[in-house]
């Protein structure tokens, strides 16, 4: 079909699709079906291609000079080095990527809805890695909980590998700090990046534009509150469902804080079931006193798997410097 400009298979239940040799095709969209496979050859002309919402775990493309535009948001991606030339040349002009739960880089890097342009994001990300930076070697780790639970006081523990001397006045915004860690079994110290939130009410509508994913969340909680929520001291499971909304894949520390004042709960407050958001992210739970330094070890211990964890999710997606895709 020499003169053919364009496609649209759209809403359909492909499963497979090759196409090549069409030298005039300007325009395919095939988003909405089944695609598992995607392979795109020698369509010199092609400068569109919407495949979005379709499994795609596979993505071949390779002699498409004159592409611009690369819709991909929602699929099944999990490997993007035979894209890699195409996205740090200066040809691709629009590339989605977001909602690609498998594909290994961090979402931050995608954008945060479906319509987030991604394409300088990841040239940034993997001129960063071409270079040697090796991000998989920070963990954020977000603090987030009511007021006055004892998040900053925290914080100082795990930096300062003590408590605090006097307490702290109400964070107000957000904290970070960077510390050096060794974790167990890891030759290198890692960067934790410790993301201290205020906990007023007040802040609760800042957190949603910078709580994300692909971090570790701590949530902190304290028998007071969970046993007398008012409008500021909320329960555990509002906290569980704000981590879900903005943090679906990211892994939880649930931390009961201030055992020394009472310690009559689990570390699992009553009525959290498994099909409620965020539950089913609960990786650890710990009980603490932040303020007498007690739990911390236990506490040290459990950042160990979740860094794992952590890490391997990224780890396909790591190389040494020197290493570059070859695109083939
Ligand atoms: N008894 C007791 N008090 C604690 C503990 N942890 C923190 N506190 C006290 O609780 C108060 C609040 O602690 P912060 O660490 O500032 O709490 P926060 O969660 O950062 O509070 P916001 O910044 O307002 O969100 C301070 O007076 C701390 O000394 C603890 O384990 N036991
Ligand atoms: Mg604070």
């Amino acid at each position: 079909m020499p003169e053919l400009q364009s496609i649209d298979c759209s809403v359909n239940q492909i499963s497979h699709l090759t196409l090549s040799s069409l030298p005039a095709l300007q325009l395919l969209d095939c988003n909405r079906n089944q695609i598992s496979h995607l392979t795109l050859s020698g369509l010199p002309e092609l400068q569109s291609i919407d495949c979005r919402f379709n499994q795609i775990s596979n993505l071949t493309l390779s002699g498409l000079p004159a592409l611009q535009s690369l819709y991909c948001n929602n699929n099944q991606i999990r490997n993007l080095s035979l894209i890699y030339n195409l996205v740090m040349s200066e040809q691709l002009q629009k590339l989605h990527l977001y909602g690609n739960p498998a594909i290994g880089i961090p979402s931050s890097i995608l954008g945060n809805t479906i319509s987030d342009d991604c394409i300088e994001n990841l040239k940034n990300y993997w001129l960063d890695l071409d270079q040697g930076k090796e991000r998989q070697q920070q963990l954020k780790v977000q603090f987030v909980g009511n007021g006055r639970v004892g998040k900053t006081t925290l914080a100082y523990a795990l930096e300062h590998k003590r408590a605090p001397s006097e307490p702290f006045k109400s964070t107000h915004g957000i904290v970070i700090k960077e510390i050096q860690q060794t974790l167990d079994d890891e030759d290198e110290s890692v960067t934790l990046q410790l993301w201290d939130f205020g906990g007023q009410e007040i802040y609760h509508a800042t957190h949603r534009l910078f709580l994300s994913d692909d971090c570790l969340y701590l949530l902190l909680w304290a028998e007071e509150t969970e046993e007398h929520p008012d409008e500021t001291r909320h329960p555990v499971s509002y906290w569980l469902e704000l981590i879900h909304d903005l943090g679906k894949t990211s892994s939880i520390i649930l931390v009961k804080n201030q055992i020394d004042r009472a310690d009559r709960l689990p570390t699992r407050p009553a009525g959290l079931s498994d099909d409620m958001p965020g539950v089913k992210q609960i990786r650890q739970e710990v009980k603490i006193s932040a303020m007498q330094y007690r739990g911390m070890p236990a506490l040290r211990g459990q950042l160990n798997p979740c860094w794992k964890n952590f890490n391997r999710r990224f780890v396909w997606n790591y190389r040494p410097h020197g290493y570059k895709y070859n695109g083939s």
